[in-house]
C-alpha cells in the first residue's frame, strides 16, 4: 500500500495545474500572453486577466487549497439531466465525490443492486411500477435541479439532502452520514417537479416542491386537449417521512420556491398565469404573481379533513380566492425565489422584466386578512438588469442576482433598494461583475441560511464557449468562484461542469459529518440481514452457497486482497443472488464485485453488504473480480463462477 501511495503523489506532482501556473511568477507572462489572445477574439471581458496578470494572480489565489490541504466548504451541486448529486470542494472547486440519485451509475451498481433497487422502485406510484414491467424494470434518468440540506432553526443541520427529479416527478432524499440516496418518492397529482426547498423553521419538516407543468387531474385520458382543466399542484412533503403531507392546486404553472424564517409561510413563482401550452401564449401577459401559501391555515384545514383525497394523499384548492393563498402580481415569467437571511425579505427574480421584487413577510398577515392588497406587500422592486434569475446573499444586507442575458451578476443592498421603492434618490446597485456566460443560479457560502458568512458566491453559467480548450460541438458549463468579500465582486476561479447543474449550496465544513466506513448494523442491506437468518448463515462472515430450488444464494465477504469464496458453481437458469460483505473497516478501502460478461458490477464500501440478482443463463467459466482498487495485490482479488449447463 506505501508504495502505491507513493506512486499516486508521484503522478500528482508532475501534472501541471493552471492554478500552479497562475502562482508562478514566472509563468505570468503565458498568462499575459493568453489573456491577449482572448482580448484580439473578444473572448475575454473587462476586468479579465488582460487588466493586471498579477493582481489577478494574487485574487486567484485566495481560491487556492494547496495539496493535502481541505476545503473549508462542501459544495452540494445538481447535475441536470445527468440525475446525479455532486458534492465539490469551496473554495478550490474540485470535484469531490458524485452520488447517484436518478441515474443508472456504472461504477457503484447504483440502479443494478438490490438494495439501490429498493430505494428506487419502493417510493412509485402503483400506476408507474405497472408501466415499468414492460418499460424495462426501471427509470434511468433524471433531471435534478435543486439540492437543499435540511434545515433546523433557520440553518443547515447537516442531517439530509433533498432533490428533485423534473424529469420524472420525483423526489430524493440523501443521508448526510454516508453520503447515499436512501429514499425516492413519486409525487402523485403533479407533472414535473421543479422548485425545491425546505422548510427552514423550527425545522425540515416539511420539504416543498412544485409540480411544474399542468396536467388534468386525474390525469388518466378523461381529458386531453383542454388545458382549461389542467392544474398545477404544489407539494409539502415530510422530510422525515418521505410522504406526501398535503397538496394544493394553484393557477399557473409553478417555477421555484422557497420558505421564510418563521414557519409561517411558503412561497412559489409562477410563470404562465395565461394558463398557455404554446410559447405566445404563455408569454403574452404582462403580469405573472408569486403565490403564497399559508401553511397554518392549510395545516388546520387538513386536520380537520377540509380536504379531497386525491391518490390517497390531501388535497387542497388553493387557486385564485382561496383562503390558503395569495396571488401576489409579478412582472411576466418570475422565475428565482430566495428568501434573504434577514429573515424578512423575499427575493422573486424577474427573469423577462428587468427587475426583481422584494417581499415583506411582515405584512403577509395583513394580506392575508385583506387589510391590504396582494401587491402592497412589496416594498422594494429594483431594476438590475437583463434577465434576473436567481439572488444569493451576504452578511450584510446585499443581494447577487444573476443577469442571464447580461451575463453578469449584479450586487445591490435591499435597504438601499428599499429606500429607492419609496421614492429616495438612491442607487441600490453597488457593483456588477462579468461571468462567462450566461448564468442561472448563483449561490453564496451560507447563503440560504441564518448564517449567511459573506465570503464566496458561485455563479452556475450555462455556457462556456470560449473559456476552456475545445472539446467539441459540446462545451461545459463554467462554474465561476466569486471573491465577496470586498466592496467589488472578483471572480477567481473557472470551473467547467457536464451537464447541467443548476444549483449548489456552500455549506460549512463542521456541519457535514460524514463516516468513514459503514454501520455494520445500517438499515440499508436489512433484507440482506433478514435473508442470511432465513438461510441460517452469517452475513458478516459469510462464505456460504444456499440452493432453494432454481433460487441460488451465495454469501461471500472480502478482506483485501481476497474474496472469501475463490469460486462458486450453480447450474444453467439458475436466479443467483450474490451477497458481498465488505469485512475491511479501515478508511478508503472499497472493493467491487464485477461478474464479466453479465454486464454486473457494485462498490462495496468499508463494513457494507451490497447484492446483486441475476440469471445465470451463460454457462461456463466466469470470472468476478473486484473492481476498485484496494490493494497491490487489487488484480488478483477475483474468483470464479462456474456454471454448469443445462442438460440438453
Ligand atoms: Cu433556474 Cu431549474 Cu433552478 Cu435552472 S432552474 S437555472
Ligand atoms: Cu478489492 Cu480491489
Amino acid at each position: 500500500m506505501a508504495n502505491l501511495k507513493h506512486l499516486k503523489e508521484q503522478k500528482t506532482k508532475n501534472l501541471p495545474n493552471r492554478r500552479d501556473v497562475l502562482k508562478s511568477p514566472a509563468k505570468l507572462a503565458a498568462v499575459s500572453a493568453l489573456a491577449a489572445a482572448g482580448g484580439a477574439t473578444g473572448g475575454m471581458l473587462a476586468g479579465s486577466l488582460l487588466d493586471a496578470p498579477q493582481a489577478k494572480a494574487a485574487e486567484a489565489g485566495k481560491a487556492y487549497v494547496g495539496p493535502g490541504q481541505l476545503d473549508e466548504y462542501y459544495g452540494f451541486w445538481s447535475s441536470g439531466q445527468s440525475g446525479e448529486l455532486r458534492i465539490i470542494g469551496v473554495p478550490s472547486m474540485r470535484e469531490l465525490m458524485r452520488v447517484p440519485v436518478f441515474n443508472r451509475c456504472s461504477a457503484t451498481g447504483w440502479g443494478q443492486t438490490n438494495e439501490s433497487l429498493k430505494i428506487l422502485s419502493e417510493g412509485l406510484l402503483p400506476e408507474t411500477k405497472k408501466y415499468l414491467e414492460s418499460n424495462g424494470g426501471m427509470w434511468t434518468n433524471g433531471d435534478l435541479h435543486h439540492p437543499h440540506m435540511s434545515f433546523t432553526d433557520g440553518t443547515y443541520d447537516g442531517r439530509y439532502l433533498f432533490m428533485n427529479d423534473k424529469a420524472n416527478t420525483r423526489v430524493a432524499r440523501v443521508r448526510c452520514d454516508v453520503m447515499k440516496c436512501d429514499k425516492i418518492i413519486e409525487i402523485p397529482n403533479a407533472a414535473d417537479i421543479h422548485g425545491l426547498r425546505p422548510q427552514k423553521y423550527p425545522k425540515t419538516g416539511y420539504v416543498f416542491a412544485n409540480g411544474e407543468h399542468r396536467i388534468p387531474l386525474p390525469n388518466d385520458g378523461q381529458i386531453l386537449d383542454d388545458p382549461s382543466k389542467y392544474h398545477s399542484v404544489f407539494t409539502a412533503i415530510d422530510g422525515e417521512k418521505m410522504e406526501v403531507a398535503w397538496q394544493v392546486i394553484v393557477d399557473g404553472n409553478l417555477d421555484n420556491c422557497d420558505a421564510d424564517y418563521q414557519g409561517l409561510y411558503a412561497f412559489s413563482t409562477c410563470y404562465n398565469s395565461e394558463e398557455g401550452v404554446t410559447l405566445e401564449e404563455m408569454t403574452s401577459s404582462e403580469q405573472d404573481w408569486a403565490v403564497v401559501f399559508d401553511i397554518k391555515a392549510i395545516e388546520a384545514a387538513v386536520k380537520k379533513g377540509d380536504v379531497k383525497k386525491i391518490s390517497g394523499v390531501p388535497v387542497l384548492n388553493g387557486q385564485k380566492g382561496s383562503k390558503y393563498t395569495r396571488y401576489i402580481p409579478i412582472s411576466n415569467s418570475p422565475h428565482g425565489c430566495n428568501t434573504a437571511p434577514d429573515g424578512r425579505h423575499v427575493v422573486i427574480n424577474g427573469k423577462l422584466s428587468p427587475t426583481v421584487s422584494v417581499i415583506d413577510v411582515t405584512k403577509l398577515p395583513d394580506v392575508f386578512a385583506d387589510k391590504i392588497k396582494p401587491r402592497d406587500c412589496i416594498v422594494a422592486e429594483p431594476e438590475l438588469g437583463l434577465g434576473p434569475l436567481h439572488t444569493a446573499f451576504d452578511n450584510k444586507g446585499n443581494c447577487y442576482t444573476t443577469l442571464f442575458l447580461d451575463s453578469q451578476v449584479a450586487k445591490w443592498n435591499i435597504g438601499k433598494a428599499i429606500e429607492a421603492f419609496k421614492g429616495k434618490k438612491v442607487n441600490p446597485i453597488i457593483h456588477k461583475v462579468d461571468v462567462q456566460y450566461q448564468p442561472g443560479h448563483n449561490h453564496s457560502s451560507m447563503g440560504e441560511t441564518k448564517e449567511s458568512d459573506g465570503k464566496w458566491l458561485v455563479s452556475l453559467n450555462k455556457f462556456s464557449k470560449d473559456r476552456f480548450i475545445n472539446v467539441g460541438p459540446l462545451k461545459p458549463e463554467n462554474e465561476q468562484l466569486i471573491d465577496i468579500t470586498g466592496d467589488t465582486m472578483k471572480v477567481v476561479h473557472d470551473g467547467p461542469t457536464f451537464a447541467e447543474p443548476h444549483d449548489c449550496i456552500i455549506v460549512r465544513a463542521d456541519i457535514v459529518n460524514p463516516k468513514n466506513v459503514w454501520d455494520r448494523n445500517d438499515p440499508t442491506w436489512e433484507d440482506a440481514r433478514q435473508q442470511a437468518k432465513k438461510d441460517g448463515v452469517d452475513l458478516d462472515w459469510g462464505e456460504h452457497v444456499i440452493r432453494d430450488g432454481n433460487k441460488v444464494r451465495v454469501y461471500m465477504h472480502s478482506v483485501a486482497p481476497k474474496f472469501s469464496l475463490e469460486k462458486f458453481t450453480v447450474k444453467q437458469g439458475d436466479e443467483v443472488t450474490v451477497y458481498v460483505t465488505n469485512m475491511d473497516d479501515v478508511d478508503d478501502l472499497t472493493h467491487g464485485f464485477c461478474l464479466a460478461n453479465y454486464g454486473i458490477a457494485m462498490e462495496i464500501p468499508g463494513q457494507a453488504t451490497a447484492s446483486v440478482t441475476f440469471t445465470a443463463d451463460r454457462p461456463g467459466v466466469h470470472w468476478f473480480y473486484c473492481q476498485w482498487f484496494c490493494h497491490a495485490l487489487h488484480m488478483e482479488m477475483r474468483g470464479r463462477m462456474l456454471v454448469e449447463p443445462r442438460a440438453s
